[in-house]
């Protein structure tokens, strides 16, 4: 048996090295492991690296008590800032955001279909928008909802480099109850249905987990594909 990675001891999972299984965490939040291959995340991380140079580059976004966020985000499709959608890039440089390329509609078809076993729900699913997060070492992520969009559709994410606890809550509040389930690098998490809005965070990265061959020399990165519902 190979050593659990430090600290992750206490999650709820296999040993690392070991198989882990495709889990449904509750009624429409489904995690798959492993569901990109390398090459697939290498050619994410290279499409993110474009992306993160602009038109609108990467940024920690400022919050409106004038926080500003630990990670760092690019929006494609649509921009993002606390708590709307735009097309520009209004709190960072005003430029129009990239456009949403046709594969990452594919891929996001793909990852609904295969997270719930159902193609209906795939060939239904387009989404418009990526939310494209940097984490180092010190990047945390608080208990939110994702809840500007004005659609019930399913939330893709896809988890590349270091490995997280992403905590996975309920639909009505911040706390308890909540799974903490640790992502790792090409892992999908797709939440939709009855835990569509539900809080989800991430209270922990784990530096130094990341393969280079995944194309990052360390942090982690992760999109979130979703459905605007916007015109
Ligand atoms: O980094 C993650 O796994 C979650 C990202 C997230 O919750 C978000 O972008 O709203």
């Amino acid at each position: 048996m190979t050593t659990p990675l430090p600290g992750f001891e206490g999650l709820d999972g296999p040993a690392d090295g070991a198989p882990r299984a495709r889990r449904q965490l509750a009624p429409g939040a489904v995690h798959v492991p492993d569901w990109l291959d390398v090459r697939a995340q290498r050619e994410l991380v290279a499409a993110c690296r474009d992306w993160a140079r602009g038109p609108a580059p990467i940024r920690h976004t400022k919050l409106p008590r004038g926080g500003v966020m630990s990670v760092q985000t690019v929006c494609i499709g649509w921009h993002w800032q606390p708590y709307a959608y735009t097309r520009t890039a209004d709190d960072v440089n005003g430029a129009r955001v990239a456009a949403f390329p046709d594969w990452m509609v594919e891929l996001g078809r793909r990852a609904v279909t295969e997270a719930y076993g159902d193609a209906a729900a795939g060939d239904g699913y387009t989404p418009d928008t990526a939310l494209i997060n940097f984490y180092d070492e010190a990047a945390r992520l608080g208990m939110h909802q994702d809840k500007e969009e004005r659609s019930g559709a399913p939330v893709v994410s896809l988890s590349i480099g270091d490995a997280c606890v992403f905590r996975f809550g309920n639909t009505e509040n911040r706390g308890r109850p909540y799974t903490d389930v640790e992502l790792r690098s090409g892992d999908l998490f797709v939440f939709g249905g009855p835990s569509r809005f539900a809080y989800h965070g991430v209270p922990k990265v784990y530096p130094g987990t990341c393969d280079p061959a995944c194309g990052l020399r360390g942090g982690r990165l992760n999109i979130t594909m979703r459905v605007t519902g916007l015109g």
